[in-house]
């Protein structure tokens, strides 16, 4: 029995010498020191011996076990520091590499300027409106007073999802519902994305944006739509700025006249910019027709307002001289850190 302890622990010391991961060391602990392990069936059969043999055995047994023991507890310190080196190891970071740059974005230019022109009216007491893209034929054309037969409403111009709906080809649709849904009085713009069924060009695109605007309220008349709109002409292209209004159409409002700024490059004396003209045609307007008020269950005879149209492309191309439409929508880099 004493032979068979003595190979026991050449054979641990054998093993622990192997050892080189925590789990093996924890194999190799089972399997001298475990329940069925070699070293505790030697001991279980302790009860064999003769009164003499039994304490000289029990002792080297003792013996033999803390020699394991502290055999795999200083393996293990050993295991654990390599292990821990091989982690820094890999862990390494060189300080000295240059760090990850966070480019930062710019406001896109036609956010700039709607900005601008959400700044203009708010600070007139205008609340900011808005409204879904996918719209019902009804919102977009027949409450607006565009009938049947009215040539915006070819499928050549209009992206039609069916019949009944299509893709808004104005903000107006977000007005009408606005007037639909409370009562006045009303002070709204309504920026937003609008679609056409054109092809693209330098000035030309299916996807563009508008900002429109409406007043409802007692007493509404052209001169209040004429004031309003100068100053906010005066406010986003400066002080000096002059307007004029020439008579047009629009089967939503009765009259209606599309709005001028003199020349905010040359003051009116004719340039590149306004094509020689001294004059800069900015937005549509007019007092809303008394058939749309009441489509949208507003009396008429109580109630009267102006609404307005402008397209922000056009805008800010004018602006900061931008001669391709494209460039808005292209995302390119080169173009959008100029403004
Ligand atoms: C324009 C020009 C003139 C307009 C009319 C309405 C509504 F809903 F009140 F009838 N919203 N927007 C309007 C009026 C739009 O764009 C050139």
């Amino acid at each position: 029995m004493k032979e068979q302890l003595e190979n026991i622990k050449v054979h641990a010391v054998q093993d622990l010498e192997n050892a080189c991961s925590m789990q093996e060391l924890e194999n190799i602990r089972i399997k001298y020191m475990g329940k069925k392990g070699e070293l505790t069936s030697v001991l279980r059969g302790m009860g064999a011996l003769s009164a003499e043999e039994r304490p000289i055995i029990g002792q080297l047994a003792n013996e033999i076990r803390s020699f394991i023991e502290e055999k795999i507890e200083s393996s293990k310190q050993v295991i654990l520091s390599k292990e821990k080196q091989e982690k820094l190891q890999k862990e390494v970071i060189d300080i000295t590499m240059p760090g990850k740059k966070h480019e930062l974005g710019k406001k896109h230019p036609l956010s700039i300027v709607l900005d601008e022109i959400k700044d203009i009216f708010i600070g007139m007491g205008f609340e900011i409106a808005e409204g879904p893209e996918v719209e019902l034929d009804y919102y977009n054309f027949e409450a607006l007073n565009i009938p049947k037969n009215h040539p915006a409403r070819d499928t050549q111009d209009t992206f039609y999802i069916n019949d009944n709906i299509v893709l808004r080809t104005q903000t107006s649709p977000v007005q009408i519902r606005s007037m639909e849904n409370s009562k006045p009085p009303i002070r709204i713009i309504s920026p937003g994305r609008v679609y056409r069924s054109d092809a693209v060009d330098a000035t030309h695109s299916p996807v563009f944006h508008q900002v429109e605007g409406l007043v409802i309220d007692k007493n509404v008349t052209m001169g209040d739509l004429k004031g309003t709109l100068e100053v906010f002409a005066k406010r986003l292209y400066g002080d000096d700025t002059k307007v004029r209004f020439r008579p047009h159409h629009f089967p939503f409002t009765e009259p209606s006249a599309e709005m001028d700024v003199s020349c905010f490059v040359c003051g009116g004396s004719g340039c590149r910019v306004c094509k020689g003209e001294g004059w800069i045609e900015i937005l549509g307007s007019g007092m809303v027709h008394p058939k749309v008020l009441k489509n949208c269950g507003i009396d008429p005879e109580e109630y009267s307002g102006f609404a307005f149209g402008m397209g922000l492309e056009r805008i800010v191309m004018k602006r900061f001289g931008i001669d391709d439409l494209r460039l808005f929508f292209e995302n390119d880099m080169r173009f959008l850190k100029q403004f």
